[in-house]
């Protein structure tokens, strides 16, 4: 028995764990990782604060972040850092920190559909949040020239949200949360992690 190289692995990026396994204990948002995950517990914290040592990025460059904004950004760090099921979308990253990066992971339309609701009147003076800011100060700044607009002109639907603000990590799938055809960012984990078997179909369909 050899081990599928695209299951239960962790990408080679900045704060990810060599290889996935227990927690014990997650905080908060990250807690439905604990059983397996490839964030370690102060990862987990350090997801949930506002100007965290993890990238030293500011939610509130264009004024305070709406709470119920915030928690989808939360969420998103949490996936990013503690899924252990993104390994079909695993590929080299060309950056100074980190050797690899997600692309075109297919999240769930609740899941982006609620976080561009949640997020209409939060505000931004960027599309791509990977690249270009100003970090004279040491955190993130709106760029000499950009102005500060509501997330529903910069991002007019929902997939211009999901796709573009990380660099196409995700893709809008139009699947269904619970379809085992898309990556959901929030699931209960009463009854397992639903990414397994998600990751487990796209692996296939890779062969
Ligand atoms: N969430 C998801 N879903 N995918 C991601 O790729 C992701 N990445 C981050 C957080 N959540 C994510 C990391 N965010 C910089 C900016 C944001 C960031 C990490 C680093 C940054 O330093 N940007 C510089 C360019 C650095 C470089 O590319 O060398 C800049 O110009 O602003």
């Amino acid at each position: 028995p050899v081990k599928d190289p695209l299951l239960n692995v962790c990408m080679d990026a900045k704060h990810h764990k060599r290889e996935p396994g227990p927690e014990g204990k997650l905080f908060d948002q990250c807690s439905p990782w604990k059983d397996n995950a490839c964030c370690t517990a102060n990862t987990s914290s350090e997801a949930h604060k506002d100007q965290s040592y993890l990238y030293n990025f500011n939610w509130n460059h264009c004024g305070v972040m709406p709470p119920k904004c915030k928690r989808h950004f939360i969420q998103d760090t949490c996936l990013y850092e503690c899924s252990p099921n993104l390994g079909p979308w695993i590929e080299k990253a060309d950056s100074s920190w980190r050797r690899e990066r997600i692309l075109h992971v297919p999240l769930c339309r609740e899941d982006c559909e609620e976080w561009w609701e949640d997020c209409r009147d939060a505000v931004t003076c960027k599309e791509n949040w990977h690249k270009g800011w100003n970090w004279a100060t040491g955190t993130n700044r709106c760029p000499w020239g950009s102005m500060c607009r509501p997330f529903s002109e910069v991002f007019p639907q929902p997939k211009d949200l999901c796709e573009k603000i990380w660099s196409n990590s995700f893709k809008y799938s139009g699947e269904r949360r619970g379809s085992g055809r898309c990556i959901q960012m929030w699931f209960d984990p009463a009854q397992g992690n639903p990414n397994v078997a998600v990751a487990e179909h796209f692996a296939w369909r890779k062969r």
